[in-house]
């Protein structure tokens, strides 16, 4: 497949920003106040097109943000360790109703179960490496088969990955919204992992963590660059910033035209 049949295939109609809604994701201290803001027409020209959930956007003028959705959210959330692909996914569930599917959380459930995927997975976690794709692959493949849509946050970690990724959503036929690159500078994360204090959060962990994603994760981003669906999001501020960042992104790619 040609470069030009992938960005064909695989590109998004994405609406001109200026046209496209806006999340009223305000900032309000250490909280993010957030609400959709679909106006009155928006919900009832897309009630007109049979989207039952947009007859609700239509009856109060505004709703949550998944109410006046015409497509689901499908999303991936990339970044360096402690970027806040965790925090900010919580963030964007809460706004868009989209499951969060977290592979950190799962293997960290599974280590805790002592589960015998479990037990391996906790012996690269440990080392600060990436957990092979035997027990990877699988696990998300399961997820994403029993849902519509999702906000994804860890996967994929890898070029191998992003590629199976792809084939997987094209044969359950469901494509991407976009990819939300958070970008925030190593020392800066540093300093959030070991405040944090996790199991895997000691500097060396963390530092071999990074090298990791240097080397095996970034690339990643030019895949989805090439797909047209990267959003480079600032993600050094506050929580709330930072969710103000990406929602209001994603939001400018899933309203439709002139909403
Ligand atoms: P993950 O669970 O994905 O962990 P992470 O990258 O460290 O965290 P994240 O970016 O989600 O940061 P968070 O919001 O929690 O992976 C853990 C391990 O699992 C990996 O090292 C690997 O071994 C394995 N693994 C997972 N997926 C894999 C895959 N696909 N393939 C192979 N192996 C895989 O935030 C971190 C901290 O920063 C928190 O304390 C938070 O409060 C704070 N914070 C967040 N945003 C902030 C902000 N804006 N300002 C200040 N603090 C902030």
């Amino acid at each position: 497949m040609t470069i030009s049949s992938v960005k064909q295939s695989m590109a998004p109609q994405r609406p001109a920003k200026k046209a496209a809604a806006q999340a009223q994701a305000e900032v309000a201290g250490d909280n993010v106040q957030i609400s959709g803001s679909a106006p009155k027409a928006c919900g009832a020209q897309l009630a007109q097109q049979g989207n039952a959930a947009a007859e609700q956007c239509a009856g109060n003028g505004a709703g949550p943000g998944a109410a006046a959705l015409r497509t689901p959210l499908r999303m991936i959330l990339i970044g360096p360790p402690g970027s806040g692909k965790g925090t900010q996914a919580r963030l964007i569930n809460q706004f868009f109703k989209a499951p969060h599917i977290s592979t950190g959380d799962l293997l960290r459930q599974e280590v805790k179960q002592g589960t015998e995927l479990g037990k391996q997975a906790q012996v690269y976690m440990q080392a600060g490496k990436l957990v092979p794709d035997e027990i990877m692959l699988k696990m998300v493949d399961n997820k994403l088969a029993g849902e519509e849509s999702f906000i994804l946050d860890g996967f994929p970690r890898s070029k191998a990955q992003a590629e199976h990724l792809d084939q997987t959503l094209a044969k359950l036929g469901k494509p991407l919204t976009a990819v939300a690159n958070l970008m925030v500078d190593d020392e800066i994360v540093v300093k959030r992992l070991k405040e944090r204090g996790r199991q895997d959060d000691t500097e060396e962990i963390i530092r071999e963590r990074l090298k990791v994603y240097h080397e095996q994760t970034e690339p990643v981003t030019g895949h989805y660059q090439l797909q047209t669906l990267l959003e480079p999001v600032e993600a050094e501020g506050s929580v709330p910033q930072v969710g103000y960042n990406v929602i209001t992104q994603i939001n400018s790619r899933l309203r439709p035209q002139g909403c």
